[in-house]
């Protein structure tokens, strides 16, 4: 299949050096694509590109741009079952999550569709006497995407949907690891009739092709999702020449279940969270913070679980976990689940999985008598792995909960309203859930974290228009015989 940069409208063969391979993480034998790397000096051409688009783009009304993410949408729509098996070949996840995650990116292409007729201003009152105030939204001109490879196909749809609706131009680097689902949404978009040059994709390596658009200063924004260690450099270099940035970094996500808890709920949500995509979503639960007197039968029921667990391909549709991404993740996360072994009592998994060599395969594994101290407790592991610590109190779940750097989304399990609204109003994080898992996250709620997770406006919803936007503020003088008076 056809993969690689796209610019102009047209594919786009980049003279590097560095070639990329994308190989399917079920089975490495599987070489899905290869072609060369796009540059830094590719940025330059892709900016040049979308700076042209910019100024005709811009003056498509919003309600004519929204078109062209209904077509999008639909396109779309007709297509989830190929999408869910170029994203499943390529990520690892199984095809059911992939397909869901190709649902939730119509969802998002719908939303910003709508949003395109409400790309409204405010009317505020003025203090003087007739003058009439009010704001309106400009977009910013060219702007950077940068996306990781845990969700290539929502990610990169809930960054360019609302950059481009508003009037945006991008240029747009996907994780080098997931081109393909890439090249599928870029396809999608210019089928759906976006401009040539409005959405340029790079498809490079971060260090290339990323900082170059980080430090691009025809780059007026750049919207990163990735780890902490590059999205605090991104943050550093962007902001270093007055570009707006947001970035949406690790999770260390805890399900608080106190002693009232619906214990088959709990089970369920910490079987979805934990071990669904393999561990890989930010929003994943990689803690159970849970009441001493319902610990044992829940971790018992865990272990039960992930021991029944099917792992395997996700093309096939009995397998129930993928693999991890790649060679890199493979080894972090067997490193993590090493560790845990002397840091925690591991009750099943902590390796890879038996027969299952041809790709990067790991054991759901469950900690628990884990300390609040241990790493395993403290960093993102991004794999199968739950660490579960017990609790005497709501006060005790919350200092546990509170105690990491991260601070994206989090739960509480509870039947009672007082503990609920204390840990909502309490707990450090950017998204809180009450009775249900942790993960998710729906096109018009605003999505991010707080503490070391987010940094700069939160994504999707509104939210995600206003960052790529600039606000007038526009006085209107409209009474012809006073002179206007300039000491308000
Ligand atoms: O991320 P990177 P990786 C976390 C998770 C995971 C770890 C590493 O813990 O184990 O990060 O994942 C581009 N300038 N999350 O290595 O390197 C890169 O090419 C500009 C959590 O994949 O941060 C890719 O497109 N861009 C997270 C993107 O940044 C650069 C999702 C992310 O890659 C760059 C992913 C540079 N100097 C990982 N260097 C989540 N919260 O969902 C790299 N990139």
């Amino acid at each position: 299949m056809q993969t690689g940069s796209y610019l102009d409208g047209s594919w786009y063969q980049p003279s590097s050096d560095k070639t990329i391979k994308n190989l399917n993480p079920a089975d490495t034998s599987d070489v899905i694509a290869e072609f060369p790397a796009a540059t830094a000096a590719d940025v330059e051409r892709a900016i040049k590109g979308a700076s042209e688009a910019f100024e005709s783009w811009r003056k498509v009304p919003a309600p004519e741009r929204a078109r062209v993410f209904w077509r999008a949408a639909e396109i779309a729509r007709g297509r989830v079952d190929e999408l869910g098996e170029i994203l499943c070949r390529e990520e690892g996840k199984v095809l059911a999550e992939a397909k869901g995650e190709i649902r939730k990116g119509i969802s998002v292409l719908e939303y910003y569709a709508g949003a395109g007729f409400r790309l409204e201003g405010r009317t505020i009152p003025a203090e003087g006497r007739n003058v009439f105030t009010y704001t309106i939204k400009r977009p910013l001109g060219v702007v950077g995407l940068i996306t990781p490879w845990n969700f290539p196909w929502a990610i990169p749809v809930w960054k360019a949907a609302p950059a481009l609706i508003a009037g945006n131009t991008c240029v747009f680097k996907p994780s080098e690891l997931t081109p393909a689902t890439a090249t599928a949404m870029v396809e999608i978009f210019a089928e759906a009739g976006l401009p040539k040059g409005c959405l340029q994709m790079l498809v490079g390596y971060g260090e290339d092709v990323g900082q170059a658009i980080v430090d691009h200063p025809a780059v007026k924004a750049v919207s990163f999702t990735g780890s902490n260690a590059v999205g605090f450099h991104v943050n550093t270099c962007a902001a270093k020449r007055g570009a707006k940035v947001t970035c949406e970094l690790g999770g260390k996500n805890a399900i608080i279940a106190l002693a009232d808890a619906d214990v088959d709920a709990v089970v369920g949500a910490v079987m979805n969270g934990a071990f669904g995509s393999t561990g890989q979503r930010c929003t994943a639960t990689s803690r159970l913070l849970v009441h001493e007197s319902i610990a044992g039968q829940i971790t018992e029921r865990l272990v039960e679980g992930a021991k029944a667990l099917k792992i395997g391909p996700g093309l096939d549709e009995s397998s129930e976990m993928g693999p991890v991404v790649d060679g890199v993740q493979h080894k972090s996360v067997l490193e993590y689940l090493e560790l845990g072994q002397s840091e925690a009592k591991c009750l099943t998994g902590g390796g890879k999985p038996a027969g299952l060599d041809q790709g990067y395969f790991v054991q759901p594994t469950v900690f628990a008598d884990v300390s609040p101290d241990a790493r395993i407790f403290q960093e993102e592991i991004f794999g199968p792995a739950i660490s579960i610590a017990t609790i005497k109190d709501l006060d005790e779940g919350l200092r546990f909960a509170n105690s990491v750097r991260y601070g994206l989304t989090s739960s509480i399990y509870t039947q009672d309203v007082y503990d609920a609204l204390r840990f909502v109003e309490e707990v450090e994080t950017g998204m809180v859930h009450v009775n249900e898992p942790t993960v998710g996250g729906e096109a018009q709620l605003p999505f991010g974290g707080i503490k070391d997770t987010g940094i700069g406006a939160k994504e999707m919803s509104t939210d995600g228009i206003d960052f790529f936007c600039e606000e007038k503020t526009v006085f209107v003088n409209f009474d012809k015989s006073t002179a206007r008076n300039f000491n308000r």
